[in-house]
């Protein structure tokens, strides 16, 4: 059980204590010593004679080092069963030379992969493919071979073989064995969470913008303007505060919803205040006239338009079931005709209205509705840059969504390009798509959002949702369900979310890519004939 060391293989990349090593097996036990490269070079210099791996192997180090040791003189020297009369004679007919100790350690990966500016060739070329072989052969064969992977043992070995007369016992060569199984295994995983974060690539897409620095320690100066009647629920109190001038310089928002002139009707409720802010926040991302009516926190019916009525009565008709009881969002002037256009026949009942104006004639005839709160914002324009939520015993912040996104660098993977009518409708929906709590699909037609599904845990859920209430729209507009598209907030992990989309008449898709599965979604894409968007950016909201 006991194995004298004869020969052994050196190959590190970490020196620390090679030669010393190197120097104590040759000079103390007559141990040849083969080496690679530029171990070979550090142990010549320390004054240790090594045999070259090229000399050993007959073959040169060749392919910049990426072969060097694999080779079947190195594996058959590490594998061999020493008891076996066939492998020996193998080992004899090849001239296999036995490796009694392989002393390795690895190209440092980890390390290489840790630098900010690491190229993705970079980080290739440190995988040590050979090094880990050379382990896990001579690991493998613990009966007979020693395997060093830590310079921290090699004092250990020297030591053991110092008691055992040049050899060292089957029990320290399973123990080190373990050991090297620990490393690779380590080794290995460092290479596939790089690789999948690298594939992920959302963290690298979020990195690196201009965005907001939350600061180290502020103080917020907050007010407080009013006691609101109940939280979230009645037996909840609560109240709503206002930043102070010392929270402008964090990016305090030109027209913000805490500060409107509330025009009339009842005071506003705690979830009407989270409404607004939600629906106020999704209508500014347009340029164009918008509509966006919100309940729960989630944008029910959503369109643009050539004025801010027409886009109220598409929001509307994206979903009027819905919008019963929600909240009103345009970012234009609000006409006389919007508010004759819900309010006629109690059309529809609305908590509040949003938008940065009045007209004179919109304010008279609102003032018959005297539960209606109605509230004027001054503007538009302006969000806040950091968003604030309380968690127990702290506070998070972050800072918002507001990335600009440039349509010319969105990719497109799939066969089919999208058409221009299907990329404005793919545009649309993705800006409100945003709005829509995770995980979101939105599915739009004609720049309306008459889909959507919201805050499902898993995605198709989202999408079967999103596709049965746009069915329904249709249905109820008296329009066919084809030539929709889709947007979702995250990428698809699977193909079953585009299946479930083209299905039912989704020939668009607009979404961040970045799944180690993508090519599968594209699969799909390309099976259905879908024209798909990669964005790059993800907008979860939670
Ligand atoms: O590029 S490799 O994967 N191919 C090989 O055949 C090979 N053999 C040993 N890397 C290989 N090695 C590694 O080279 C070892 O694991 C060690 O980390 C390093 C030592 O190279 P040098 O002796 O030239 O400094």
């Amino acid at each position: 059980q006991d194995v004298k060391i004869k020969r052994a293989l050196i190959s590190v990349t970490d020196k620390t204590g090679v030669v010393e090593f190197a120097k104590a097996l040759q000079e103390d036990y007559g141990v040849e010593v083969i080496s690679t490269g530029g171990t070979a070079r550090a142990l010549v210099e320390g004054g240790v004679p090594v045999t070259p791996i090229e000399e050993f192997t007959g073959f040169p180090e060749m392919m910049d080092g990426r072969v060097k040791t694999l080779h079947p003189k190195v594996h058959g020297g590490l594998l061999a069963r020493r008891d076996s009369e066939q492998h020996m004679a193998e080992a004899a007919e090849h001239d296999i030379k036995m490796i009694d100790l392989v002393c390795v350690n690895l190209y440092e990966f980890e390390k290489t992969v840790a630098k900010p500016d690491v190229t993705f060739a970079d980080a290739i070329e440190h995988i040590d493919i050979g090094g880990p072989s050379m382990l896990r052969s001579a690991a493998k064969n613990n009966d007979s071979v020693t395997v060093v992977c830590d310079p921290a043992d090699y004092e250990k070995v020297l030591e053991e073989m110092r008691v055992h007369d040049g050899s060292t016992t089957l029990a320290t060569r399973r123990r080190l064995a373990a050991k090297v199984y620990t490393t690779t295994a380590a080794y290995d995983t460092a290479i596939s969470l790089w690789l999948n974060d690298y594939l992920g690539g959302q963290d690298a897409a979020v990195e690196g913008g201009d965005a907001f620095e939350p600061p180290a320690e502020f103080s917020l100066h907050l007010t407080k303007v009013q006691d609101l009647r109940y939280g979230e629920n009645p037996h909840q109190s609560a109240a709503v505060y206002q930043f102070g001038e010392d929270f402008a310089p964090f990016g305090a928002s030109a027209n913000p919803l805490v500060g409107a002139t509330q025009i009339q009707g009842k005071p506003l409720s705690y979830n009407n205040l989270l409404d607004a802010d939600a629906a106020w926040n999704a209508v500014r991302e347009f340029d164009e006239p918008a509509c966006v009516i919100l309940k729960h926190q989630n944008p029910c019916g959503s369109a643009v338009a050539s004025d801010v009525t027409k886009a109220y009565d598409r929001a509307f008709a994206c979903d009027p079931k819905s919008a019963f009881g929600g909240i009103i969002a345009v970012n234009r002037e609000v006409p006389y005709e919007l508010v004759e256009h819900f309010a006629d026949q109690n059309k529809q009942f609305v908590e509040v209205l949003i938008a940065p104006g009045y007209t004179q004639a919109a304010l008279d005839r609102l003032a018959k509705r005297t539960n209606l709160r109605v509230l004027a914002t001054g503007g538009a324009e302006g969000h806040a840059k950091l968003e604030l939520r309380s968690v127990d015993g702290g506070m998070l912040v972050q800072c918002v969504d507001t990335v600009d996104e440039d349509p010319t660098e969105f990719t497109c993977p799939t066969i089919r390009k999208p058409t221009d009518k299907e990329m404005t409708d793919l545009l649309f929906a993705w800006r409100v798509v945003k709005t829509v709590k995770s995980n979101a699909i939105l599915v739009a037609k004609n720049e309306a959002g008459i889909g959507m599904g919201p805050g499902q845990p898993n995605r198709v859920d989202s999408a079967l949702m999103a596709c049965e209430r746009a069915e329904e729209a249709c249905e109820r507009m008296g329009i066919s369900a084809d030539n929709l598209v889709a947007a979702s907030d995250a990428f698809f992990p699977f193909r079953d979310n585009v299946d479930v989309l083209a299905e039912h008449g989704v020939t668009a898709i607009i979404q961040p890519g970045g799944s180690v599965r993508d090519d599968e979604s594209i699969k799909a894409c390309d099976d259905h004939g879908i024209a798909m968007i990669f964005t790059g950016t993800r907008h979860f909201r939670h």
